[in-house]
């Protein structure tokens, strides 16, 4: 039934976790009122039969009245059917919008016109190929260098808007080996058609094996366009170790320290995933997107009981570079721990529930950088 849904209907591939739960829904909608526009098209048909027949021409009708309860069926039914889809596309909503909290994080950066991949914690970076291991969750961290761009996996039936000088974040669960193109859904210049890129989803064993040879000499290997600062970084330095080497270079640490001593901004030591007092009173937590946002546009949500004095990175970061301040920026804990990442909201797909959101706790996991 699904395979000949699929084919009816040119879906591609069923190659994730969630391209079921989309596909089901689609079938779900199409049938319905497909079913709905069959029977609507055979009353039109048959009512000019009968009223065209012979002799009824010019006939006067009679008045037509309904009862209360064909009322409520002609507006309840098709209500409850609209609700029903709304129902459905939310928790698959919710589903997709809430990445598993043992996801592997990838970076993603769109520019025109091509797709660039990294993975934290030194591992390999590289153009239009993007390499993940089935059966495991994968969250991209997304950005782009210049203008809007969208990334679009058709058989994961996952996309997501991708915007200069903020993060957005998608997740999937490839369930077969194999290659699947990437489309931009974003009109976005000329080169927009040919802004492709693949997935390459591998073994879990085999990926492992191609992560750690990658990563033995793994170096920034993004040699198109104009030359990043990142690439004159030490090619086997780690994200964190290039994020600050970045950030002295940059001259952050003439205003932030990392140890928790004042200074003129806010110190950098746990500050990932805690909660600021912004000028005005909101309460705001320092996730991914907010530390990058505060490099970008600083005068746009201010700390409280500072001065605002620091300036715009915009231009003058990279984002492959933002993102290793970033990681750098999370990696310094005063208890040596790695902080678990905001969860947001999150569904268990177990259970078909939506948990609490996430509160932006500062709950810790122990152990050493991973
Ligand atoms: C001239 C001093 C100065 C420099 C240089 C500077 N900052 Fe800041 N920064 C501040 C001040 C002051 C604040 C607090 C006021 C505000 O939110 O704008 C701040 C806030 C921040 C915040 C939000 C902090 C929080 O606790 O919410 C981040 C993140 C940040 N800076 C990162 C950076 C990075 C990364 C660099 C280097 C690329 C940098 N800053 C360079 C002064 C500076
Ligand atoms: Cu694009």
């Amino acid at each position: 039934m699904n395979e000949l849904m699929r084919n009816m209907l040119f879906l591609p591939v069923q190659a994730s976790t969630m391209s079921t739960h989309i596909d089901y829904l689609h079938y779900f909608v199409i049938i319905t009122t497909m079913v709905v526009s069959t029977l609507i098209g055979g009353a039109a048909l048959g009512f000019y039969v009968k009223y065209r027949w012979k002799g009824r021409i010019g006939a006067k009708g009679e008045p037509v009245y309904t009862t209360f309860l064909g009322e409520a069926l002609i507006i309840g039914v098709p209500a409850f059917f609209f609700l029903l889809w709304f129902a459905i596309g939310y928790r698959d909503f919710v589903r997709l919008q809430s990445p598993p909290p043992n996801a592997q994080d990838v970076y993603v950066m769109g520019k025109q016109w091509m797709w660039k991949f990294s993975y934290p914690d030194g591992g390999p970076s590289g153009t239009n190929v993007l390499r993940v291991p089935a059966n495991r969750p994968i969250r991209l961290l997304m950005t782009s260098r210049d203008v809007i761009h969208s990334f679009f996996v058709p058989a994961f039936r996952t996309k997501q808007d991708v915007l200069p000088g903020r993060y957005t974040q998608s997740w999937f669960e490839a369930t077969k080996p194999g290659r699947y193109p990437v489309y931009c859904t974003e009109m976005c210049g000329t080169g927009h058609s040919t802004m492709r890129a693949e997935v390459v989803v591998m073994e879990p064993q085999e990926f492992d094996k191609w992560y750690a040879e990658e990563k033995s000499h793994s170096r920034a290997k993004q040699r198109d366009g104009r030359k990043t600062n990142i690439e004159d970084r030490d090619p086997h330095a780690t994200m964190i170790e290039m994020g600050r080497q970045l950030a002295e270079s940059a001259g952050c640490f003439k205003c932030h320290s990392t140890d928790g001593s004042p200074h003129i901004g806010p110190t950098w030591l746990d500050m990932y995933m805690r909660k600021e007092t912004l000028q005005g009173g909101q309460v705001q937590v320092a996730d991914e997107a907010y530390i990058t946002e505060s490099m970008m546009e600083p005068k746009l949500k201010q700390v409280q009981g500072y001065q605002l004095v620091m300036p715009s990175y915009r231009g003058r970061l990279e984002g492959p570079e933002s993102a290793a301040i970033v990681e750098y920026i999370k990696s310094l804990r005063s208890d040596g721990t790695e902080p678990v990442r905001d969860k947001g909201p999150q569904f268990d797909i177990k259970n078909g529930q939506v948990v609490e959101p996430g509160t932006g706790s500062t709950e810790v996991r122990t152990g050493g950088m991973q």
